[in-house]
């Protein structure tokens, strides 16, 4: 039997994803497509003006485009990069809450470009509904976002889901999203797509957790497990950023994925990219790359910044307390707060 035929093949990642594989990352080039601007859940780092910090270091992302403008681009990516590999959505919301818009954009570009690979990045909440429409679809690789195991401090991240028709806060939101995640993480490896988890490393309230993040990925099956420093700085205009939770130091870093060296193995050459970002991980080339034309209503770059945290954004207790808006970044809160996440003001 050969290396391609045996059972083990269908669960290596592709030498030709430039995320998957750490020897491909110079080689070859991912395109994302931003055509999903909405999301279904809110996380305190991520302030959806800019790009989904699922995947993305904060920037605005230039402009969303639609199915057929972002065939468009893949098309002349193409012609352009040859090295690329991999078509991407990553935002600059959660994809699977524009089915749609991803959808129709997946066969266009499978019909069109059937060399290049699929990949998606999620927040995992719609992943029951449509992981098996995914794998039928040829998205070979997905990434879900999952930085707690445990709903008590997921509620401390995810202040809010939208689920079932009910905007869920709090624990329950938490264990509704973690819910979610992990079927759907399930019945994506039953499907033979790749997994990736990405977990956001954030000081005080998931750092001594990520191990058991990394344990429970690892048993259902997660090929890799991405940690990554919170990116939190008040200009962002993440809830985070406003309230002063500082992000993690290298070294900081460097332990916690010490802690997670035995389950699936580590991805580390993550460049936090953006949901537009074209070209290899260290040199993106997105500015090279504009539609022809944009429907105004998907032009975003007049959005003003954020100075306030909207009410919608459920402060767990110590963040209550904080000045306001936070000036410059803090130190973590000491302790972690005794109940969970209330209300800020009441909607
Ligand atoms: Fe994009 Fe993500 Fe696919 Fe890569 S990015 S959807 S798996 S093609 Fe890669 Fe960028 Fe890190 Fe993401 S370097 S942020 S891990
Ligand atoms: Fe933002 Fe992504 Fe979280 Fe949605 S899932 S709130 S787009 S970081």
């Amino acid at each position: 039997m050969d290396d391609e035929s045996s059972p083990d093949a269908t669960r290596r990642p592709s030498a030709a994803h430039p995320c998957y594989s750490r020897e491909a990352h110079g080689r070859h080039a991912r395109l994302h497509l931003p055509v999903a601007p909405a999301c279904n859940i809110q996380c305190h780092y991520c302030h959806r003006q800019f790009d989904c910090a699922n995947e993305s270091r904060p920037g605005v992302v230039s402009r969303l485009l639609t199915p057929e403008q972002a065939l468009d681009r893949v098309l002349q990516v193409r012609r352009k990069i040859p090295q690329l590999s991999v078509v991407g959505f990553a935002g600059p919301g959660d994809p699977l809450a524009n089915p749609e818009r991803l959808f129709a954009t997946c066969r266009m570009v499978r019909q069109a470009c059937p060399e290049l690979q699929l990949c998606l990045s999620t927040n995992g909440l719609l992943l029951p509904r449509y992981a098996d429409t995914l794998a039928e679809l040829g998205v070979g690789h997905v990434t879900i976002t999952l930085n707690a195991v445990d709903p008590t401090i997921g509620a401390r991240i995810h202040p809010w889901v939208f689920w079932k028709h009910r905007r869920l806060r709090g624990r329950e939101a938490a264990a509704a999203l973690l819910e979610n995640q992990l079927l759907g993480l399930e019945r994506l490896v039953a499907d033979g797509v790749l997994v990736k988890i990405n977990s956001v490393l954030i000081p005080g309230i998931n750092d001594r957790h990520l191990a058991d993040v990394h344990w429970v990925i690892t048993e259902r099956g997660a090929l890799l497990h991405n940690i990554l420093p919170l990116i939190s700085r008040p200009e962002h205009g993440t809830c985070f950023g406003l309230t002063g939770q500082r992000e993690p130091t290298a070294a900081e870093l460097e332990a916690v994925r010490r802690a997670c060296a035995q389950g699936a193995e580590l991805m580390t050459h993550c460049r936090q990219c953006r949901a537009d970002a074209v070209g290899l991980l260290d040199q993106d080339r997105a500015a090279e790359f504009v539609p022809l034309t944009a429907p105004p209503t998907l032009t975003r770059h007049a959005l003003p910044p954020r100075r306030v945290v909207p009410d919608s954004i459920v402060l767990d207790p110590i963040m209550r307390n904080l000045p306001w808006p936070c000036p410059l970044p803090g130190p973590a809160p000491a302790a972690p707060p005794a109940s969970p996440c209330v209300p800020m003001r009441p909607s």
